[in-house]
């Protein structure tokens, strides 16, 4: 607190308010300090938030259904039926607790010191930065026979808390619709970003059921749109949906639950036949992307006890290359989840976990559970380790390839890429690469671009797809190799084979330009697995873009627009009148290089897409789905999806 009231010092701020500032007040100030950003990712964590509280309530034993809707107007509604928020005098505070639950920074966990309360949104801000950031906000609390309300406006309470009525039922629902003027990007929910997050809350936290209506959509029946997550075998079921695409090389998901030092712990494993490694951990439900003990102490673990296992199997003894860390861990699909007390959380976006303690608490789970399921499946025991010997016989091949890579970046200029056209600024930060597809579109965007910091790579075709490629072959592919030496990544250490270091990468800024048709989303959507499967840190830290070119031109007389959309281009034609002429964009190929500078590379005027991982697990499934071996899931979700279809008909 004093660091804060020193921060404000500085700026002049008087002593009053100081005080003023000091709770709801600041939240609205500051709002990405408490919730991240106010985007769309800001948006959606305010309701995860208050359903943070209701998992807690369930894992303290006391709620079993938990109902998320999203009403008509984009505002939400909670619904649950644990104890309901305690509505009594709050001594201190001289109002209702619930009041100072709803408008008290921090006060939310302070009742009951004694509860086992792990969950916790990212920040763990409470459920009072969600009023404080909504415009309204109603809250009922079903508790003793009566139900009890108190609304808010921008984090305000209207009126003391009122009872309003009898009931039979227990718990506590609240309804906030988030503030157009601090969320100025969206205000409209996306029903799939909702609903991954609570299908993996239900896996995370088995027995809950989780409700997810949609009272903006109707389906045939007439019933709302909507879902119910439920799971009862938890982190196993977990994996079964993230693996769903692929081939399992076991009969069983090996797992375990229990607790090792005081500390919760469940791990859930298996091998598929893909070379793809991939490990989800979460703290208290939080996906810690960055890792941390936890994670540290999976693989030493693993390593430990298969290695072990390999050992004294004698399935080693003919060979004749060292066995690495990672060699244990391809084709292999792992959820980790421990619950800490008090976590702490390091890293660039705080979703590391510090805690030593941890570490030694997950390396034992794991070896206790893998070394009893190899005792008691002797087969699936000799493939895994046969797998392993090819992983390390691949990374040998692989590295070599490698070699190849990293030494043509260290010859600087002339090893970069004959087809790159780089441009002339040296500080990365102001650099831009285009990922275009195609020689004839590189061409063009060639000539369009401002070669003072903007730089064009063309690839040829489709390139590799990675998900079903062995490592050594993607290593092996020219286009792969010329984007890794354009880029300046280099890849690999001692310990972990496919290691990033960014230190030497040459562009902030990596646009994907593709048609905008089926066949460029495709060659978008690879080149999109690759950077997903080999350079994530890349997509983490915010470098890679996706350009999006119009698809239309409309004409009349001197007078032109571009539409990136049906609807724009009708509203178009509306305003033009009679007489306009449509032009279709099939391709990039079809624009002149000044229109394509126009419309989709010139900072002032375009408009790239941001890519993002919303949901770690989420992202691997649908990779996995859209470039694996499975052809009806994808169609499937192709059909759903399809943004291009009518454009292409
Ligand atoms: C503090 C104490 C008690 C319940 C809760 C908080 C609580 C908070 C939320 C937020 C959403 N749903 C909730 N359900 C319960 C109960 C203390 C007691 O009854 O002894």
């Amino acid at each position: 607190m004093s660091e804060k009231k020193e921060e404000f010092n500085k700026h002049n701020y008087s002593a009053d308010s100081i005080q003023a500032l000091e709770g709801m007040e600041h939240v609205r100030m500051r709002p990405s300090m408490y919730i991240g950003d106010v985007g769309v990712r800001g948006l959606h964590h305010l309701v995860y938030e208050v359903v943070d509280n209701s998992i807690d309530e369930a894992l303290a034993g006391h709620c079993d259904n938990i109902t998320v809707t999203i009403n008509e107007d984009n505002s939400i509604t909670t619904e649950d039926d644990g104890r309901g928020i305690p509505v009594d005098l709050h001594k201190k505070e001289g109002v209702s607790a619930l009041e100072v639950v709803m408008t008290k920074i921090g006060a939310g966990g302070k009742f009951d010191k004694d509860s086992y309360k792990v969950s916790g949104g990212l920040h763990g801000v409470g459920v009072s930065c969600v009023n404080a950031l909504s415009e309204h906000l109603k809250a009922t609390v079903y508790r003793g026979g009566k139900i009890y309300e108190q609304e808010y406006e921008r984090g305000k309470a209207m009126y003391p808390v009122k009872q309003v009525g009898d009931t039979d039922k227990r718990g506590t629902t609240v309804t906030f619709k988030p503030d157009a003027t601090i969320f100025t990007q969206t205000l409209e929910y996306s029903y799939d970003t909702l609903a991954s997050r609570l299908r993996e809350l239900a896996y995370l936290n088995k027995g809950i059921t989780i409700h997810l209506v949609d009272k903006r959509s109707k389906k045939e029946d007439g019933e709302f749109e909507g879902e119910t997550f439920h799971s009862e075998e938890g982190l196993k079921e977990f994996i079964k949906f993230l693996d769903g695409n692929r081939e399992p090389l076991m009969r069983d998901v090996i797992s375990f639950e229990g607790e090792k030092n005081g500390v919760p712990v469940e791990v859930a494993m298996i091998y598929n036949t893909s070379y793809a490694e991939n490990l989800h951990s979460y703290v208290n439900n939080i996906n810690t992307h960055e890792g941390g003990t936890h994670l540290s102490g999976f693989r030493r673990g693993l390593t430990h006890t298969l290695k072990k296992y390999a050992d004294s199997s004698g399935m080693l003894d003919k060979l004749k290359f060292d066995i690495q860390g990672d060699d244990f861990r391809e084709g292999l699909t792992a959820i980790i989840s421990v619950k800490v007390q008090e976590p702490q959380f390091e890293g660039q976006t705080k979703t590391k976990l510090g805690n030593r303690e941890v570490s030694a608490s997950v390396s034992q789970a794991v070896s206790e559970m893998l070394t009893d399921y190899l005792e008691e499946h002797p087969d699936d025991a000799k493939t895994i380790v046969q797998k392993v010997i090819l992983a390390a016989q691949a990374r040998h091949a692989a590295q070599k390839a490698r070699d190849m890579v990293q030494r043509k970046t260290v010859m600087s200029i002339g090893g970069l890429p004959g087809k790159l056209s780089d441009c002339s600024e040296q500080d990365p930060t102001k650099c831009e690469v285009f990922l275009v597809e195609g020689d004839s579109a590189g061409g063009t965007a060639k000539q369009g671009r401002d070669r003072a910091f903007q730089a064009i790579l063309p690839l040829r075709g489709k390139i590799l797809n990675v998900e079903k490629a062995m490592t050594h072959k993607v290593f092996e592919n020219e286009e792969i190799k010329n984007i890794f030496t354009a880029l300046g990544v280099t890849i690999g250490t001692e310990e972990d084979s496919k290691a990033l270091n960014l230190s030497k990468l040459r562009y902030h800024k990596v646009v994907i330009m593709c048609d905008a048709d089926i066949d460029g989303s495709h060659i978008a959507t690879l080149i999109l697995t690759f950077f997903f499967r080999y350079m994530k840190e890349l997509i983490e830290n915010g470098h890679i873009y996706i350009a999006t070119p119009p698809l239309y031109l409309v004409k009349k007389g001197a007078k032109k627009q571009y539409a990136w959309s049906d609807k724009e281009r009708d509203e178009i034609l509306e305003e033009f009148g009679e007489n306009s002429k449509i032009q279709r964009y099939k391709g990039l190929g079809e624009m002149n290089a000044e229109q394509l500078w126009d419309t989709t590379m010139n900072p002032e005027f375009r408009t790239m897409r941001l890519v993002q991982i919303d949901n770690g697990g989420e992202a691997d499934r649908i990779f996995s789905m859209l470039m694996g071996d499975e052809v009806p899931p994808r169609r499937e979700f192709i059909e759903k999806n399809a943004i291009y279809a009518n454009i292409d008909a």
